[in-house]
């Protein structure tokens, strides 16, 4: 049996666990294992970041865009803390990461020793679970148990702090084979036959029902089952911001996002509904709106990996925790085939009245809109990029104006709405899908939180495009005080470098778009290029995302976009 130190056994470790990337910075607490890295390199491919919160975004969007676990690694202190925020992203959004942290070694612990931070304390709330490892026997079964954590049930991030000691104290390399057994541990599977029957009684006797689909039919590998129940059933289906790409938004069953910024049609046939199907959601408030009003004459079916997501927003009729492909594939023999031609006619006329509203129906006279240029963006990538987004009005512009058609191509923080997400997640997406073209789409505010990791993607030549949607304010907050801060513009407008000289000084390929005949041409010149490139799109200052549901309004109080020749 091989004596290795405790950082060999973190690698090889990661190895046995399909690990051949990780994204980190090192430090000194960190450094036994990065000094073991020289001898892993050829298997294991560690990424320098520019800062940690990259580190941590670029794995999340390296497991967003696989399924498979994200792995990140830094120093004790300032490095961890660093951590913190791309951590609690992927936890809101259920993302499944693996973070290992140097610390102080054991004896120094609790001393206020350099770069000493109690990180197990400080990502308790964030994380899925944490660990501190004190026994240098526990380290390799600490590492299994983490990755099964992080990807099994309802997914999510594990931090495993390693005192700078462990790492470097040797022990016999046993790897715990069999199977992980955790007291307390067991996320549902399947559904009861009760539960079951009683679904199936709501589904086969609706009139009005409405699918929900989120990321858990993404995370779940449940596309194929949703469409089943849709087809079979004939019921439309509204997606979550992260739902999107759980069904192809040009089926004529997909009535696309629902919720704050979602399809006016999305959210109107909610409310009407008389039953809501709602699978791997959770009915955050921005897709629920007022919660005394929600949905009124809908019965409500709910199924969830998570137990504790069931009746927690919504009180519901039917409430399964199981693991959705699974209980859909319960569900599916005794699914009624059915048509309901009356209930999507009505829903079709409210997708008119949309139609009509469109901004890209109106004259803009020249003028570059953010919906002009996420809409050719999806033209000319032929709506199949990965697309990774920052967090603002570009990032709900992206969500109507760029439709998917497959799961894990929209890459977005949803539940904690992270600005700097976008562009570290889509270098992190491209390490996770090589083969695919990936497009981080970022605001000029968003963009500047992280931008230092273009020398990031300049040293690992990757791939990424980059279209900064420049409206030189931070746009979504700018629209909140033009309709509830009596247009108070405090601290909106932002000033931002040339981008363009800014990419090209880091040594990427940069170009400047004003006007819309010229999309086509930035499209095949980011493709042209084998390495990151970035356009800035220069778009109108003062634009403002329809619909918009006041937070905490009705779902179908809607503020909307006029008609064309209405005021
Ligand atoms: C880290 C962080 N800080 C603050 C916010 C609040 N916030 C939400 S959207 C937004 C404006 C984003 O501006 P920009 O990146 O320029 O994108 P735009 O809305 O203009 O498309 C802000 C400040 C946030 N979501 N995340």
């Amino acid at each position: 049996m091989a004596v290795l130190t405790g950082s060999e056994i973190i690698l090889e470790c990661l190895l046995r666990e399909g690990v051949d990337v990780m994204f980190g910075y090192p430090g000194g607490a960190i450094l036994p294992t990065y000094d073991a890295m020289t001898k892993y390199e050829d298997r294991i491919h560690h990424v320098l970041v520019r800062h940690e919160q990259g580190a941590a975004h670029m794995a999340d969007g390296y497991a967003r865009a696989t399924g498979k676990v994200g792995v990140a690694i830094a120093t004790s202190g300032p490095g961890a803390t660093n951590l913190v925020t791309g951590i609690a992203t992927a936890m809101m959004d259920s993302s499944p990461i693996v973070c290992i942290t140097g610390q102080v070694p054991r004896g120094a612990i609790g001393s206020d020793a350099f770069q000493e931070t109690d990180v197990t304390g400080v990502t308790l709330p964030v994380t899925k679970h944490n660990y501190l490892v004190m026994n240098i026997e526990e380290l390799a079964y600490t590492i299994r148990e983490a990755f099964h954590i992080a990807r099994t049930g309802r997914p999510g991030p594990v931090l495993i702090d390693i005192p700078k000691d462990i790492q470097q104290g040797t022990t016999e390399f046993i790897y715990p084979e069999g199977e992980i057994r955790l007291p307390g541990y067991r996320p549902p599977q399947e559904a009861n036959g009760d539960d079951i029957a009683a679904a199936l009684e709501l589904i086969n006797h609706a009139k009005k029902p409405v699918i929900l689909a989120g990321h858990g039919i993404i995370m779940g590998g449940a596309a194929q089952e949703l469409r089943e129940l849709a087809e079979r059933s004939g019921t439309p289906v509204s997606l979550t911001l992260l739902g999107k790409g759980a069904m192809p938004e040009d089926h004529p069953l997909c009535l696309r996002m629902m919720g704050m910024h979602g399809e006016a049609a999305s959210n109107k046939a909610i409310q009407e509904a008389d039953l809501l199907i709602a699978l791997g959601m959770r009915f955050d408030d921005r897709v629920t709106g007022n919660l005394k009003t929600y949905a009124p004459h809908a019965k409500k079916i709910h199924i969830d990996i998570d137990p504790s997501e069931i009746n927690k927003n919504v009180r519901v009729e039917v409430g399964i925790a199981g693991d959705v492909r699974t209980v859909l594939a319960q569900l599916l023999p005794g699914v009624k085939s059915q048509q309901h031609p009356e209930w999507l006619s009505h829903i079709r006329d409210w997708q008119e009245d949309s139609d009509e509203r469109d901004i890209l129906r109106h004259d803009t006279g020249g003028k570059l809109l953010s919906a002009q240029v996420i809409n050719d963006l999806w033209k000319y990538t032929n709506g199949d990029a990965i697309t990774v987004t920052d967090v603002g009005q570009h990032q709900m512009v992206e969500a109507q104006y760029y439709p998917h058609k497959r799961p894990h191509t929209l890459l977005t923080s949803g539940g904690l709405g992270t600005m700097g997400f976008g562009f570290p997640a889509a270098i992190g997406a491209k390490f996770g899908k090589p083969d695919e073209e990936v497009w981080a789409i970022v605001g000029d505010g968003g963009f500047q939180m992280t931008l230092c990791e273009l020398a990031t993607a300049v040293q690992e030549n990757i791939n990424v495009n980059i279209a900064v949607i420049n409206n030189a304010y931070l746009g979504m907050v700018r629209q909140w005080q033009e309709f509830f801060y009596e247009e108070r513009y405090h601290a909106t407008p932002m000033i931002s470098p040339d981008f363009v000289k800014l990419a090209e000084a880091y040594g990427v390929p940069a170009m400047r778009v004003t006007h819309r005949d010229q999309m086509q041409e930035s499209v095949e010149f980011a493709r042209s290029i084998n390495g990151p490139t970035l356009i800035e799109y220069k778009v109108e200052k003062e634009e403002v995302v329809y619909p918009m549901v006041p937070a905490g309004a009705d779902l179908d109080a809607m503020i909307r976009r006029p008609k064309l020749g209405e005021k």
